[in-house]
């Protein structure tokens, strides 16, 4: 159920309904739209902090732009929840990020507002660009186009290349810079210190101040704003502002920084904008997790801080997790950090997760061998590159579907000159709730094609472990090791390294009915299918494949010599991967085997708990079951 509406926020069902409100109304809207995103997410988990920080903001836009006429994309999305309850799924919020309910990000198909689909970070800048030069091919010269992008987003490459591109284009566009300071983790890099600068310079904002008053006095930009930032922006080409601003320098009209809270001057500055033609950036200051003390004071933790208390905001543990395996991340973290202590040639790179990846415990006691590179995943893998091509040996941790974006480099600059960079892959195969922009499931598919490179997926935490291991060793060349987002399985899982023979699976279960060969830790759900298999009376071999290349030739031999009955299982597509490898062997040595690929098949998964999600795809303990029926007695 929908939680309790304030009384002005019940009256909204859309933006049409919002105009209707007095200016004076609107303060009060926002705290009832945040009271709502904190009931909602405190009761069904998402994302807060984000969205807390640009409730006014969202209010100001939708009350002076033309929406869905006018085109309003957010960056990433995550912040989009005040967008959604406004622009008609209030009623449907209690049903966010749930299987069959609404997104938890904007998305084309969902909601005539949503202009733009999102999920990863740093697009909106281009997508917002490609509208304006749209709407003006298509002669439409009063649409307005507004990108809204946080500061860690805009350090990512795609977002300079679009405010580059932008800034000659003279294209109708809004850049909204929501800045907080803080990305998932602490933003970093150079970026970052210049927007502390320009928010805190008092040689800038006096000087601000003063063209202001000059303007007209107060905190508006003037009735007659054209003629006024003409003037403006003359009288600033003798100063040394023009100079001295990034934005400035893209050839946008940069304009702030402005309170982000005080929505009231945030429709009347956005009013005025809308009036000055041609690229331009304004810099908003916002707070992430702005009214609720707790995550204003956690920002990291209440990104999405899971179930919590709405009132306390206290985070509502699951009281069996101390005695559940650990996840991977903390595996991946602890090791990296013990081998980095037995081998001074290991460092450590992420692109903004240190904390979702736990190389923060890396950050932490080596803060000079571990770095977090920003929003930056294709850096980040020529920086690692780098690192390798003069003695290193990075650990470059990136989750699976933002990896898609560093494909080329992988490629170019890492697998070309053979480089021993080890790929951490977090949040492989079906990632749950975050959805079809989130899933980790063409990483297999699209490593395996690769020269050169090793792709492995642990079906356990001893094993990500002996992986790790194995890959910082002399001369391994490029090396993955994908492995999904949450709890291993096993107990004890700090054990002495192993090395692992690259290259060779293991055979865990003898059967004669059919062979079942898995990859990775979805392998866990073919151990329990082949115990109620057995009960049922159909035996069946289990084979933990660990590398998906090199592929294990010789248990492969083994399989197709035994078995003339395969299902091959992956969390990854069905295209591409695990089956595809096996079919190709099968096929290339003239063997004869019925084979059932189970995997994710060739449609985009929306969002849904990760079980749900294999349910659908047949990947489930009981599609396996009914997948060696089919196999072996027709039906
Ligand atoms: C390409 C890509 N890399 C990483 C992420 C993960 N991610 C989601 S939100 C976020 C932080 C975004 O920071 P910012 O743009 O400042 O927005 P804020 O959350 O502070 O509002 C990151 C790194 C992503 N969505 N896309």
């Amino acid at each position: 159920m929908a939680s309790v509406q304030g009384t002005l926020l019940s009256q909204i069902f859309s933006p049409t309904d919002l105009k209707k409100l007095k200016e004076t109304e609107l303060a009060q809207l926002c705290e009832e739209i945040r009271q709502f995103i904190i009931n909602e997410t405190s009761t069904n988990p998402g994302h807060l902090g984000a969205g807390l920080g640009v409730v006014e903001l969202t209010v100001a836009l939708h009350y002076v732009f033309n929406t869905p006429y006018d085109k309003l994309i957010w960056d990433v999305g995550h912040q989009a929840y005040a967008h959604k309850i406004i622009t008609g799924r209030k009623d449907l919020f209690h049903l966010n990020r749930m299987i069959d309910g609404i997104s938890g990000f904007p998305k084309m198909s969902e909601s005539e507002y949503d202009a733009f689909g999102v999920g990863h970070a740093s697009t909106s800048i281009s997508a917002a660009l490609g509208m304006a030069v749209s709407a003006r091919l298509q002669h439409d010269n009063t649409r307005q186009h507004i990108a809204v992008i946080g500061d860690g987003s805009m350090t990512g490459g795609q977002a300079m290349e679009a405010m580059n591109n932008a800034g000659v284009s003279k294209a109708n566009l809004l850049v909204i810079l929501n800045d907080n300071g803080i990305a998932i983790d602490k933003n970093v890099g150079a970026m970052k210190d210049y927007l502390t600068d320009i928010t805190t310079s008092l040689f800038y904002n006096r000087l601000k101040d003063k063209i202001w008053y000059l303007m007209g006095g107060n905190t508006r930009y003037g009735n007659n704003s054209r003629a006024v930032v003409r003037q403006i922006s003359n009288a600033l080409k003798l100063t040394l502002l023009k100079k001295s601003n990034l934005f400035e320098a893209f050839n946008f009209r940069y304009f702030g920084p402005v309170d982000g809270h005080d929505v009231v001057h945030l429709t009347e500055i956005l009013g005025d904008l809308k009036n000055i033609p041609g690229p331009k950036l304004l810099h908003i200051v916002t707070v992430k997790g702005k009214g609720f003390t707790v995550a204003e004071n956690n920002q990291t933790t209440y990104h999405a801080p899971g179930l919590f208390n709405a009132e306390t905001g206290e985070i509502i543990e699951d009281k069996k997790c101390h005695t559940l395996p650990p996840k991977y991340q903390i595996v991946f973290g602890k090791t990296i950090l013990e081998l980095a202590e037995l081998n001074p040639k290991i460092v450590g790179v992420t692109p903004a997760m240190p904390t979702g990846c736990s190389l923060n415990l890396m950050m932490l006691k080596m803060p000079h061998r571990a770095f977090d590179v920003g929003i930056a995943e294709q850096h980040a893998v020529t920086f690692s590159a780098g690192l390798a091509a003069t003695g290193m040996t990075p650990f470059c941790n990136i989750y699976s579907s933002f990896m898609q974006r560093a494909y080329d480099q992988v490629i170019h600059d890492v697998a070309l000159q053979n480089l021993n960079v080890v790929f951490c892959l977090d949040r492989g195969g079906l990632v749950g709730e975050d959805g079809a922009t989130h899933h980790g499931v063409y990483d297999l598919a699209y490593f395996r094609c690769i020269p050169n490179i090793t792709v492995s997926s642990p079906m356990n935490e001893v094993e990500l472990r002996n992986l790790m291991y194995t890959a910082q060793l002399d001369n391994m060349g490029p090396f993955v090791i994908r492995y999904p987002r949450g709890r291993g399985v096993t107990d004890g899982w700090r054990r002495p390294f192993e090395k692992i023979e690259v290259g060779t699976g293991q055979r865990l279960r003898e059967g004669k009915d059919l062979a079942i060969l898995s990859i990775g830790h979805i392998g866990n759900l073919a151990t329990k299918a082949c115990k109620q298999l057995s009960e049922i009376g159909i035996e069946a071999g289990h084979y933990d494949m660990r590398f998906l290349k090199p592929i294990d030739e010789v248990l492969l031999h083994e399989v197709f010599k035994k078995y003339d009955k395969v299902i091959t299982i992956e969390d990854g597509t069905i295209i591409g991967g695990l089956g595809s490898a096996v079919i190709e062997f099968m096929n290339d040595h003239h063997y004869r085997a019925d084979i059932k690929r189970l995997g994710v098949p060739d449609t985009f998964i929306e969002q849904g708990t990760v079980a749900e999600l294999y349910r659908i795809c047949g990947c489930d303990v009981q599609g396996i079951i009914e997948a060696a029926k089919e196999l072996t007695t027709g039906h």
